[in-house]
């Protein structure tokens, strides 16, 4: 199988989430948008399955990944979709369910992450909701972040599995998501982000093995790994890393 993922070319966003998944299983893919667009890539690539006519079941936003005939949006929808057959996921419903609601857990996370600089709206340029940035930053930092990281600390230390991961003893796909917000915090927050994530050495843990790992390693240093700027979803403001 040869995925078609699509999503927007220039940022790692939540397309990144998917990638890490497909990396770290070694899975052929195609990152359709990073193409040309004399060769079907670049933002016309998106702009036919998103507005097209002729796409019976549209997605709303990317990322959205092709696999075969088959269409699926909604990040957390696509690593569930591709969980099984990547094998990075429990192989029983429960554990399943349990793998997307730490997923679900992550992507409310992102919104919030998001917000941090655009807490008005997606609509307007960070330089027209400054000061709303800052007090939803202040917030995010002393309150939300310390509540989601308290949270995926307790579920490491409740798996009684041997390793450093969420989900039993095995690396699963919520995994390579956490360990990439903590990657993002620390790029978006240089100064802050060690000092939150000080108090949660599990979740520190899971990252350094995360990046750790072999086909991630080699990911990371990669051309296919694109790097962190101001149009993504980790931003680095030196007025918001209080
Ligand atoms: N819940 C969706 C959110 C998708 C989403 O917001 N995608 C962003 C890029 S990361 C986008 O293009 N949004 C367009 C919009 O919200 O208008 C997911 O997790 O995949």
């Amino acid at each position: 199988m040869r995925y078609e993922l699509y999503y927007w070319p220039g940022i790692q966003g939540r397309g990144e989430f998917v990638r890490l998944a497909l990396e770290e299983a070694g899975a052929d893919y195609v990152d359709t948008a990073l193409l040309p667009e004399s060769k079907g890539g670049g933002v016309p690539a998106l702009e036919r399955f998103l507005s097209g006519d002729a796409v019976p079941r549209p997605p709303f936003a990317p990322p959205f990944l092709k696999a075969g005939r088959k269409l699926i949006a909604q990040t957390a929808n696509i690593l569930l979709y591709l969980g099984g057959p990547l094998k990075l996921a429990p192989r029983d419903a429960e554990g399943r369910l349990w793998t997307n609601a730490l997923q679900l857990t992550v992507a409310d996370l992102v919104v919030e992450i998001h917000d941090t600089h655009h807490p008005i709206s997606g609509g307007l340029y960070y330089e027209q909701q400054k000061p709303a940035a800052r007090r939803r930053t202040t917030d995010f930092l002393a309150n939300r972040l310390p509540k989601y990281l308290g949270y995926f600390e307790r579920v490491l230390e409740r798996n009684d599995a041997r390793g450093p991961w969420l989900v039993g003893a095995h690396l699963t796909y919520p995994d390579l998501s956490l360990a990439q917000i903590v990657d993002g915090l620390g790029y978006a927050f240089p100064k802050a982000g060690p000092r939150v994530l000080r108090g949660y050495p599990r979740v520190r843990a899971l990252h350094a093995a995360v990046f750790a790992r072999p086909r991630i390693r080699r990911y990371v240093k990669s051309k296919r790994r694109l790097a962190y700027n101001n149009h993504d979803l980790f931003r680095r403001y030196r007025e918001l890393d209080a």
